[in-house]
Parts: structure tokens; C-alpha cells; sequence
């Protein structure tokens, strides 16, 4: 959004928390690969290693960050590149509906296919400026500004290409499958129908 405005029951938290489960991984180049797979339109699997991922042409956003448990940070410039310029890449499916977003360590993400196509996902290198710090992701973040922030992995390492949904592993600990903060719906008790 970027115009000051927080959706329902957020709060603004003073400079950037760090805030994740698990330990911080740690980045080795030489085994390092970021990965789409599930159903491809080719049937193959795609893989890059993090120089050619930096080598795509990159854009700059603007976004807010809002996490679940209730605190926001706004104004962060993430520099990388646009989700959907993997999938052109690596084409999905006719009949692919959403994306499984893969982080080291097994940590996951569900995702609308239309989220991930949306001109504002992006798999962030960058943060104003700067390299991404470990602790916030680094060297791969992905970042979707309209949904809650469980739903953008650091550390992100592939893409799965699904023909139905599947929850992701804090949809399966009881959050919303959606993770719209403009409504406000944080869990998954709150969901109108059965995903
Ligand atoms: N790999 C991984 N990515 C993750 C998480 C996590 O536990 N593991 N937590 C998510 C949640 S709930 C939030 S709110 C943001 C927090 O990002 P920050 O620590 O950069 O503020 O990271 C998201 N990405
Ligand atoms: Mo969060």
C-alpha cells in the first residue's frame, strides 16, 4: 500500500523485527539451487543456481510487511525479481491453481497462482539498498506485500506447481489459507469455506 494505512488490528513495530521459526540457515553457493517442479507444461523440472537467479532483470518495490501475530514495518524497498518472470521461465500447467513456495529447512507457503503473478511478488535479493541480512531471508526472499507475512518464505529454494491446494506449514498450524490482512482473518477457523 504504502500510504500509511495498517490493515485491521495491526500495529506499527519499531524498526524491523526478525521473526521465524527455526534457525537461520546458512548460505553455501556451491549446493545452493533455486528449483520449480511439480506440473510444468514441459513435464521437466527447472533449476538455477543463484548467480544465473541474479543475472534476471530485477525491479524495485515498495512494500509493508504485515505479520499475523499483529505487528506491521512499512516502507521497505525490496530490490529482485518479479515471481512471474520465473514462470515464463518455466512455464506451469493449463490446469495448475496454485504454488507450493519452498524455503530451506522444509518451511512452506501456499499460494493462489494469481498471487504469484502479481506484479508486486518478488523474489528479493535486496532491501533498501543492501544485500538481504541472513536473518531476513537472505539470499532469496520472497516477498507478497498483500498477503500476511507467513505467507512469503525466506530463504526461499523452489516453486511447486500444484493442480489443487494444499496448505502450507503455518496454514496447517491452524492460520487463515487466504492470509488477506485487509479483512483481518488471521486463522483458519475464519475461513468461509473448506479449502
Ligand atoms: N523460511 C521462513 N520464512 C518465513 C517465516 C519462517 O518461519 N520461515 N516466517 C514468516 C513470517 S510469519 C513472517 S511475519 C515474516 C517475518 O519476516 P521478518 O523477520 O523479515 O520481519 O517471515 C516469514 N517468512
Ligand atoms: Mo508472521
Amino acid at each position: 500500500m504504502g500510504d500509511g494505512m495498517l490493515p485491521p488490528g495491526q500495529r506499527l513495530a519499531k524498526g524491523w523485527p526478525v521473526s521465524h521459526y527455526g534457525p537461520v540457515p546458512r548460505f553455501r553457493p556451491e549446493r545452493w539451487t533455486l528449483r520449480v517442479f511439480g506440473a510444468t507444461a514441459s513435464g521437466h523440472p527447472y533449476s538455477w543456481t543463484f548467480d544465473e537467479v541474479v543475472a534476471m532483470p530485477g525491479v524495485t518495490l515498495v512494500a509493508d510487511l504485515h505479520c499475523a501475530s499483529g505487528t506491521s514495518t512499512t516502507g521497505h524497498e525490496f530490490y529482485g525479481v518479479p515471481a512471474a518472470a520465473l514462470l515464463d521461465l518455466a512455464p506451469p500447467a493449463p490446469d495448475v491453481t496454485h504454488v507450493m513456495a519452498w524455503a530451506e529447512y522444509g518451511y512452506s507457503a501456499n499460494l493462489r497462482l494469481s498471487d504469484v503473478t502479481a506484479d508486486t511478488t518478488v523474489m528479493a535479493t535486496h532491501h533498501d539498498g543492501e544485500p538481504l541480512t541472513a536473518e531476513h531471508g537472505a539470499p532469496l526472499r520472497l516477498v507478497v506485500p498483500h498477503l500476511y507475512g507467513y505467507k512469503g518464505p525466506k530463504w526461499l529454494r523452489g516453486i511447486e506447481y500444484m493442480t489443487r491446494d494444499r496448505r502450507g506449514f503455518w496454514e496447517e498450524r491452524g492460520y487463515h489459507n487466504t492470509a488477506d490482512p485487509w479483512t483481518g482473518k488471521r486463522h483458519a477457523y475464519q475461513e468461509d469455506e473448506a479449502p
